[in-house]
């Protein structure tokens, strides 16, 4: 008898799998920064890391089951074969080439695809009833390729988005302000990348709306150039990767909330890519971020956020520039 056998008498089949299991595709720099944001919260979770370099995904998993010790609960497994992924509740894909310095988020857009008709079907045979996390760029572009390829319903097929955006303008007005950035509220919309749309009408810090104070906020006449900050926002990406070669941090621990929301059924707002067919007079199939209310069910509801018709506009620039792109690639 093995020293388990004579350690245990067995009374009942064991439960084998805890009812959490995430699977991040692609443990690449911001694969495992997700992982490891994930990994860190206050959530048992069952981890899949899956990609196509075995070695180093097998180093990875090595590396973070090593760690297990240390963290609150948590189970890390690997595999190049995505039968190991079977019947997770959400499915983070980070896989595929990420931008080179001076590149912008849509020139990777026909690799990526690509790449997605390897990886979307798969995910989805395995787990029907799955919700997809799209975070490798151009990400709205990759959400709406994600859920023709998954044929997976709209809610269940969502972009990370521009909560990162809005946590790097939170950031920058922390930082004029000397405040929390957790009290400094402000969102932006539309494409991650260099068509999104910064609100200012409703940029505000304890229910104070800036622009009451100064009714040119974020315009050409602004005296304080706000419209700086999402300057600064639009040109972080190209600026830390041209620092560092990538970006990693923000990203993970962005995506990690994402997931605490999805798994706890939180019904917590955040700025994330969705089917905005609908919203503010759009009338294409094209995903942008909204502010949207998220849980168990994915994106249940899209907050009706009153824009200016300046915002607006740039809002359907956004869409119009998503649904060109689309219209050229090779699904
Ligand atoms: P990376 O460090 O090169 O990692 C990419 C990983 O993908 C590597 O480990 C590859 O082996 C793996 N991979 C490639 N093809 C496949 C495949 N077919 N199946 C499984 N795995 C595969 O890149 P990094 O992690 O820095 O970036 C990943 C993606 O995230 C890029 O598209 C970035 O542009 C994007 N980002 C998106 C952000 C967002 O806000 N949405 C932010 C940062 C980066």
């Amino acid at each position: 008898a093995s020293s388990q056998n004579k350690m245990f008498s067995q009374v009942a089949d064991p439960v084998t799998h805890s009812g959490n299991k995430v699977t991040v595709v692609g443990v690449g720099q911001v694969g495992m920064a997700c992982a490891f944001s994930i990994l860190t919260q206050d959530l048992y979770i069952e981890l899949v890391l899956v990609d196509v370099v075995a070695d180093k995904l097998r180093g990875e998993m090595m590396d973070l089951q090593h760690g297990l010790t240390f963290m609150k609960h948590a189970k890390v497994n690997a595999s190049t074969d995505y039968a190991a992924t079977a019947n997770s509740r959400l499915c983070i894909v980070t896989a595929g080439a990420r931008q080179k310095e001076g590149e912008s988020r849509l020139d990777l857009v026909q690799r990526n695809t690509d790449i997605f008709k390897g990886i979307i079907p798969k995910l989805v045979e395995h787990s029907p009833n799955t919700i997809l996390l799209i975070v490798s760029n151009p990400v709205d572009i990759l959400t709406y390729v994600a859920w023709k390829l998954s044929g997976l319903p709209k809610n269940r097929v969502i972009g990370s988005g521009t909560n990162l955006d809005s946590s790097r303008l939170r950031f920058l007005m922390s930082q004029r302000l000397n405040l929390s950035p957790t009290s400094c509220h402000g969102w932006i919309i539309g494409e991650h990348g260099d068509t999104s749309v910064a609100v200012w009408s409703g940029v505000n810090v304890a229910g104070v709306r800036l622009r009451d104070i100064n009714p040119d906020l974020g315009s050409d006449n602004d005296k304080e150039n706000w419209e700086d900050l999402h300057r600064q926002v639009v040109q972080s990406a190209y600026e830390v990767i041209k620092l560092k070669g990538y970006t990693s941090w923000a990203i993970g621990l962005s995506v990690a909330t994402l997931a605490q929301t999805i798994l706890r059924n939180g019904c917590n707002i955040h700025a994330v890519s969705t089917l905005v067919n609908g919203q503010h007079g759009i009338d294409k199939n094209v995903f942008l971020s909204l502010p949207c209310v998220l849980g168990e069910n994915g994106v249940t509801h899209i907050v009706k956020q009153p824009l200016t018709e300046t915002e607006k506009g740039m809002l359907h620039k956004s869409a119009a520039l998503m649904y060109e792109v689309q219209s050229k690639l090779t699904l």
